[in-house]
């Protein structure tokens, strides 16, 4: 297979190892759907902004009190909110999410490396990520994910990724321009991906997007929602998520 970042290796090393809850949840999600329909109504474009305190390509650690940030970003606009879970990496927490989700009243999703059905069980959300990439058992994860009431985000990046995600029962996919074998942005992949996406799955273009220009260049290639982390959590857009 192709090669991984040893950034990526290492966040994979430390998501097998983490623990998953003791406990089925079953969660009361609140409709993402219902949420870029309702941004689309008002004019909007719908942003899924995202508390990310650092990440491997990012120097430092924003101190920022995540509930404020999500607070912020929702007043400005955005249609729902993505949380890092992921402690090591990220400088993420279960506990950020709870305090995120009590705090707003926007979709939330779960963003971590989930690789097992016990890792659903440690925090409600809205949505989860899951990564196509790293999923073994992609089918039994998205179907696990849905018993307990999450809405399943699959992220793709490539078209053979896609149709495995549609294969696997996704109604929401997200395409990330970053590729995880060689970290690096490109906005190309949305645009090269999109076109093999049925017409009834919502789509997320994520990463990389920084500016008017890139925002209008993913809508173009058919995003129905856009994920937003840098650009928002270093000031560029935060007062007004759709302001670029
Ligand atoms: C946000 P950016 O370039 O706006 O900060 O990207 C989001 O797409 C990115 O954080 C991301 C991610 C992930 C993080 C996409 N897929 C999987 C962790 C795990």
């Amino acid at each position: 297979s192709e090669s991984i970042a040893p950034a990526v290796e290492s966040i994979l090393d430390s998501a097998r190892e983490r623990d998953g809850g003791d406990e089925r949840l079953s969660v009361e999600a609140r409709s993402f759907p219902d949420a870029v329909a309702e941004a689309e109504r008002e004019g909007r474009v719908a942003v899924i902004a995202e508390v990310k305190p650092t990440s491997p390509t990012t120097e430092g650690i924003r101190e920022d009190d995540p509930v404020e940030l999500a607070r912020e970003m929702v007043a400005g606009g955005a249609a729902a909110l993505s949380v890092l879970t992921e402690p090591e990496h990220f400088g993420g927490s279960p506990e950020t999410l709870r305090r995120v989700r009590e705090a707003v009243d926007v979709p939330v999703l779960r963003k971590d490396f989930l690789l097992r059905e016990d890792q659903l069980d440690v925090v409600e959300a809205d949505l989860v990520l899951l990564i196509a990439r790293f999923v073994d058992d992609l089918a039994g994860l998205v179907e696990a994910a849905k018993e307990r009431g999450f809405q399943p985000l699959v992220e793709v990046h490539t078209r053979e990724e896609l149709a495995e995600a549609i294969e696997a029962g996704a109604d929401v996919v997200g395409i990330n321009n970053r590729d995880l074998g060689k970290l690096e942005v490109d906005l190309d992949t949305f645009e090269r991906v999109a076109i093999e996406a049925p017409e009834d799955v919502l789509l997320v273009a994520e990463s990389g997007i920084g500016s008017g220009e890139n925002v209008r260049r993913m809508r173009e290639a058919g995003a129905d929602a856009l994920l937003i982390g840098t650009a928002i959590m270093d000031g560029d857009v935060r007062e007004n998520t759709n302001d670029f």
